[in-house]
Order: structure tokens, then C-alpha cells, then sequence
């Protein structure tokens, strides 16, 4: 059934008038099986060429026709040591791909330096004829911009997944670690073929129980799954877990019991998993325990952390993700004012994990003022592929825009060409020890991420993770072809109509540098008008400031002054509403309704004119799909179909009430031609 469980991964046959061709370069496979990493390499190409070419390639220990496929390494192909290939560069997980000649036979080769990085060429080569790339003259060289690529679940133990919404946990907790759920190695095989090298299984707001021996035979047994597709496995630890499990008294980072009880859980893990990844915490932020109940600073808490995992050659991700204090300034502030004093404290295996922006995951947020300004710590990002904010499993959001937005962000930290993309994969402060996590969108349920169109928002995060400077387009053509057709007809429309996606969900939510005015707790729907949460900072009315005479938080210099965490130039930029992009211009400002934008309108009509673009947006999108009825399968066509007249209706709801709403303050007309709410 086209449930979408195979995700990209889907390898129907190539239609008739294509398939000859492909069988030509596919003739014999010639790859090793001495390793698991090896086994399962050999296995995927043989599932992948056998399904798109609609034949059983054979396998053959020696090149003795045209059109071989020769995959290895030099140490496990005698054949490729023999080509005295230039590696080097390829470092660990990168590949080659190239057509060439053995013993007189045109062939291609696939070949890692290690059999991670021949995994991964496999996985491209199947690519490449999923989307029907050309194979006679393939020259294809690649290497990852970033050492961990991580997925961050936020699975708890019982099951539920926290911001998810695409069903329970995959981890079945209590059939582990006897039953293997053969789902846990599709999860393997689909991390794998976009880069995925690393997975933290439970939620960052942890529980020390995954800590007990009794989780960790179940850590040890998902691990072993895990491995040969070269993706190693991290945990959540809660700060208090010596007291909570080790029957101690305190947790204070400078406690040298404390420092021994983690030192000997940290042995413990690693006997258990001698290639254990490594800590991830949440520590000090939303009520989790941390380093400061000890009047201890964040460096104490991760280098106690790190030292333990040390010895191993684990590492620490610290998230910056911090407001505990009761915020009568501004959220977006603390984390900068709380890390930024550290740069330059925390070990050499720690790395500080930043949300892309400073306040959550919003459908836009500028740049998060922490990149570029701790040059001595090594920065790795955290995005969120779980909608959260952008409409939970039903909207279509395609978040590769967003990401690549983040990650192009100039920091002029060191002047032009400070990226966000160059913090983080080390270049511009020389660190070799990188990485970027995606709080994952993944579940239980058949399609994996709530929709098929979900599946995209994965795909993406783990193609931009390999390379931060792609292109978001490029890789949604991508998917849509592995996905669902290489159809011209389908293709197009559809990796246009994802690309506005993302637009659209910023103009019918929140537009203009609006943010988090989404329903208190569950962050779904509008609630702009709620000032009841149970802190200040959890409600819409902190963000918005919106009353009869204008609108937008004062973020400049006569406001909270966030802009000055921000390198000089950018800083400038933002302090100046004439200078600030109209994307971000009510994040940093707050403005009359009358304020007269660029264009020449007013605010207000600006305003209302971003929310019905929104609406006018998705309508186009569902307008787009219904033309493409007939193209895919009927049961993922009328999924999306279901999903997007969804969206229709919330993107409505979504405008009419914001508008109504802001109204309500400001006693304006509605712009002329302007449809009312019905
Ligand atoms: O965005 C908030 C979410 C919380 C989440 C927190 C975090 C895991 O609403 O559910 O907790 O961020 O990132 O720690």
C-alpha cells in the first residue's frame, strides 16, 4: 500500500522507456560483505537496483562486462586499491562516485575512505537513479561540512513524544531489548542515506531512569541496530540524576562524589556501548535542574560532563536553550547574556547547542545573536523538524527555506561572509569538532512524520546537515522525485508549491517579525489575545505589545536593546526600523499603526494585506494539488489533498481572528478592497 512508509526510499521500478538504459550501467555488483557496515551497504544496493530496474542485478567477486558497479574501500575491494584513488580529502564519511574502467570494462565505482563513506555513496548512487540522473559519466566527490548530525527524539519513556505529532515513540520501551522491531532498522537505513550519524533517543527534558542499567540493555540493544548504518547513539541525562538514582545528595558539578558517580556511569555506558555518542542537557531552563541550583555555572555542570565522557572520546551538547529567570526585560536576551561571558570555559569535548533563533522555533526568527559571538566554543544548531509551531502534522510547511535562511544569515562577526553555515562547520573560528540537530518529526505512525509531506522536512534537515550551503529548492526536487514521480508535470508544480509553503505560514501566522502568539501550551491556533499565562513570557500579549497606537516589541535601543548582542553592523541595521527588513521589522520594533512601510502603506494595511496573502497562498497550493490528481497514487494523493483544505480553513481562521483581534485595539477600517471575515 502507498502508506508513505518508504519514505524517499521507494524503489518502484523506472517507467519502461528509461529502464534499459540504467540496467546497462548495473550489469554485475561487485562489494564486499566482511563487515555489518559492508553487509548492509551490499544489501541496500541490491534492494535498490533490484526494485528501480525491475530485475535481480547479479553479484560477481571480479569485473567481467561493461556496466559493473564496484563499491568498497581500498582496504576492502582489492579491485579499488589497486586504482591508487586520491582519498584523502574525503575524511571520514565522504565518497567518491565515478565511471571509470577495470580491467578494460567501463564500470562505476563507489568508494569511502571508510564503509560509513561507501554506505553513503551506495545511498547516492541509488539516489541518482531514483531521480534518473545520467550514469555514463558520473563524477561525483563529496564530503560532510559537519562531523555530528544528529537527530534529537523527544521521546519520553512511556511513550509519548513531546511536541510530536505522528504518533507514539518508534522505541518500544518494554518489548526492548528481546524484540527488535525490524521499523528500527528502515529508521537506520533512511538516516543513513542522507548523513544522519548520530540519534538522541530521549526527550531533553529527561528522566534519570533512562540512566538504570535496566534502560541501558535497551540503549545497548537499539545501538546494535543502529551501528552498521554508522549512526551512533546519545542520551538525555537529567542534572539530578545522582540523587534521583544514585541515592547521593547532591548534584553540585563540584562535588567530587557527584564528579565519581558520573565518571562511573559514564564507564558503565561505555562497556555496554563502546562507541556511546555522548550527553545531551537541558539544564536550568523551563524548571529542569541544572549547575545553578548550585550557584554553579553552566561551564561547571558540562565539564563535569565532559570529563567524565572524556576517557571514551564522548562529547557534551549543552543547550543554550535558557530562560528560568522571570523575564520582565526580554526572553530573547538571556541566552546570549547568560553564555556569552563563558566563551572560552567549557571543555574541548563540549559543544554549546543554540536554537536557530532567540526565542522558539518560530515560523521566522532572525538569526539567534549567540552565532558569531562565542568564537572560543564550538556552536552547533538546533532546528526543530517537529512543527511545533507552524501548524503540528496537517499544514504543509516546507522548512528547507527556513533552514537555509538561518543558515546564509550573515553574522559579520568577522566581517561579510560571517554565515551562520561558517560558525558552525568550524571555518571561521578553526573548530573541528562541529555539528547540527534536528529535533526530529519522526513516530510511530505509518508515514513516519504525521504526513507525507513531513517526511520532507526530515529529508531536508539531513541533506542541509551534510552540506549547510545547499539549496533548499534543489533538495526539495530531490525528494519529490524519490518521493513520488520523476514526472515533469508532478515535479514542478509541486517543489514550487513547497517552496511558497513556508512564505505563506509566516504571512498567515504570524507576518512582519510577528512571533509566538500561538495558543498558550498547546501552540496551536491563534491566541493573540491572551494575557493569562502563568509567567509573563508565555503569553501572546508579551510579544506583540499591540495596543491602539501601534504595534511590536521595541527590541532597538530605546527598547530592551537585544539588537546590540548583535555584531556592530547588524546591530545597526536592526536598531534602524527604516533599515530593518520587513520580515523581521515588528520583532525589533515597535511602531505606530499609521507607520508609512516602504511600499507606501500604512502598517496596518501592510499587516492585513501579509495575512490574506497567506490565506491567497494556501488556497494556490491546494489549487496546485488538485490539478495533480491522477499523477500519484489515489491513497497519498487524498491524504495531502485532506490535509491542505485543513490548512485552508486554519490559515482563515488564523487571519480572521488576528485581524479581528488587532482590530479590536486599534479601531482602524480594513484596508479598501479587503474581504471581511465571514
Ligand atoms: O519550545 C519549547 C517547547 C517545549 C520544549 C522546549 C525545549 C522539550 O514548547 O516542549 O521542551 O522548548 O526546547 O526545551
Amino acid at each position: 500500500a502507498e502508506d508513505g512508509y518508504d519514505l524517499w526510499l521507494r524503489y518502484h521500478t523506472l517507467p519502461a522507456a528509461q529502464v534499459d538504459a540504467y540496467r546497462a550501467h548495473a550489469t554485475q555488483l561487485i562489494a564486499p560483505s566482511s563487515s555489518p557496515t559492508q553487509q548492509v551497504t551490499r544489501q541496500e544496493l541490491q534492494r535498490g537496483l533490484d526494485g528501480l530496474l525491475g530485475r535481480t542485478t547479479p553479484l560477481a567477486d571480479a569485473v567481467t562486462s561493461d556496466g559493473a558497479i564496484v563499491v568498497g574501500t581500498a582496504a576492502s575491494s582489492p579491485l579499488i586499491a589497486r586504482l591508487r584513488l586520491d582519498t584523502k580529502n574525503l575524511g571520514h564519511d565522504g565518497y567518491l562516485i565515478r565511471s571509470t574502467k577495470v580491467d578494460g570494462h567501463a564500470v562505476t565505482i563507489v568508494v569511502g575512505n571508510d564503509d560509513v563513506g561507501a554506505l553513503y555513496g551506495a545511498f547516492r548512487v541509488l539516489r541518482l537513479v531514483q531521480t534518473m540522473q545520467p550514469l555514463d559519466h558520473v563524477d561525483v566527490r563529496e564530503a560532510p561540512k559537519l562531523q555530528l548530525r544528529v537527530l534529537d527524539h523527544w521521546d519520553n519513556l512511556n511513550g509519548h513524544v513531546e511536541r510530536g505529532y505522528a504518533g507514539n515513540s518508534l522505541w518500544n520501551w518494554q518489548k526492548l531489548p528481546d524484540w527488535l522491531d525490524p521499523r528500527y532498522t528502515d529508521y537506520a537505513r533512511a538516516n543513513a542515506s542522507i548523513g544522519i550519524n548520530g540519534t538522541v533517543l530521549n526527550n531533553v527534558n529527561a528522566q534519570a531512569a533512562i540512566l538504570t542499567p535496566l534502560y541501558l540493555e535497551k540503549v545497548k540493544a537499539l545501538a546494535g541496530v543502529l551501528r552498521p548504518y554508522g549512526i551512533r547513539v546519545y542520551l538525555s541525562v537529567k542534572f539530578s540524576a545522582p540523587i534521583e538514582i544514585g541515592g547521593l545528595k547532591t548534584a553540585d558539578p563540584l562535588d567530587p562524589q557527584v564528579q565519581r558517580w558520573w565518571r562511573e556511569k559514564a564507564d558503565e555506558i561505555y562497556q555496554l556501548v563502546p562507541d556511546f555518542g555522548g550527553f545531551l542537557v537541558k539544564a536550568n531552563s523551563e524548571g529542569q535542574p541544572g549547575p545553578q541550583d548550585y550557584h554553579r555555572t553552566h561551564a561547571d555542570g558540562a565539564n563535569m560532563l565532559a570529563d567524565a565522557l572524556a576517557p571514551h572520546g564522548g562529547v557534551v551538547m549543552w543547550r543554550a536553550f535558557v530562560y528560568s529567570q522571570d523575564n520582565t526585560d526580554d526572553r530573547a536576551k538571556q541566552a546570549y547574556t547568560e553564555f556569552k561571558p563563558l566563551d572560552g570555559k567549557f571543555r574541548a569535548n563540549v559543544l554549546l547547542q543554540v536554537k536557530n533563533g532567540p526565542i522558539d522555533f518560530q515560523p521566522r526568527e532572525p538569526f539567534n545573536p549567540l552565532f558569531g559571538a562565542m568564537p572560543k566554543t564550538p556552536l552547533m544548531m538546533e532546528f526543530q523538524v517537529t512543527k511545533e509551531y507552524l501548524g503540528f502534522a496537517t499544514h504543509l510547511v516546507y522548512l528547507g527555506p527556513l533552514f537555509e535562511e538561518v543558515l546564509a544569515a550573515d553574522t559579520m562577526a568577522q566581517g561579510k561572509g560571517s554565515t551562520v553555515a561558517k560558525v558552525i562547520d568550524g571555518q571561521l573560528d578553526h573548530h573541528a569538532l562541529t555539528g547540527i540537530a534536528g529535533v526530529a518529526n519522526i513516530g510511530a505512525d505509518r508515514d513516519w512524520s504525521g504526513s507525507d509531506f513531513n517526511q520532507a522536512n526530515w529529508y531536508a534537515f539531513g541533506r542541509l546537515a551534510w552540506n549547510p550551503v545547499a539549496s533548499s529548492r534543489d533538495i526539495a526536487n530531490d525528494w519529490a522525485r524519490m518521493t513520488f514521480t520523476n514526472d515533469e508535470a508532478f515535479v514542478k508544480p509541486v517543489v514550487d508549491m513547497m517552496m511558497l509553503s513556508r512564505e505563506a505560514v509566516v504571512d498567515y501566522m504570524t507576518p512582519l517579525g510577528l512571533h509566538h502568539l500561538m495558543g498558550h501550551g498547546h501552540h496551536y491556533g491563534p491566541e493573540p489575545w491572551d494575557a493569562s499565562g502563568p509567567r509573563a513570557d508565555w503569553t501572546p500579549v508579551y510579544y506583540h505589545r499591540a495596543d491602539h497606537d501601534g504595534i511590536g516589541f521595541d527590541r532597538s535601543s530605546t527598547g530592551s536593546n537585544a539588537v546590540a548582542q548583535y555584531a556592530p553592523a547588524v546591530a545597526a541595521q536592526f536598531n534602524d526600523a527604516s533599515r530593518t527588513p520587513d520580515a523581521f521589522l515588528l520583532w525589533f520594533h515597535h511602531l505606530p499603526w499609521t507607520y508609512r512601510m516602504p511600499s507606501g502603506q500604512s502598517l496596518w494595511d501592510a499587516l492585513v494585506q501579509h495575512y490574506t496573502r497567506g490565506v491567497d497562498d494556501v488556497a494556490q497550493m491546494r489549487a496546485t494539488w488538485a490539478r495533480l490528481d491522477g499523477h500519484i497514487d489515489a491513497q497519498r494523493y487524498r491524504k495531502a489533498a485532506t490535509f491542505l483544505a485543513v490548512q485552508q480553513n486554519e490559515a482563515q481562521w488564523w487571519r480572521d481572528a488576528s485581524i479581528v483581534y488587532f482590530q479590536s485595539l486599534n479601531g482602524l477600517p480594513l484596508p479598501a478592497g479587503y474581504q471581511p471575515p465571514a
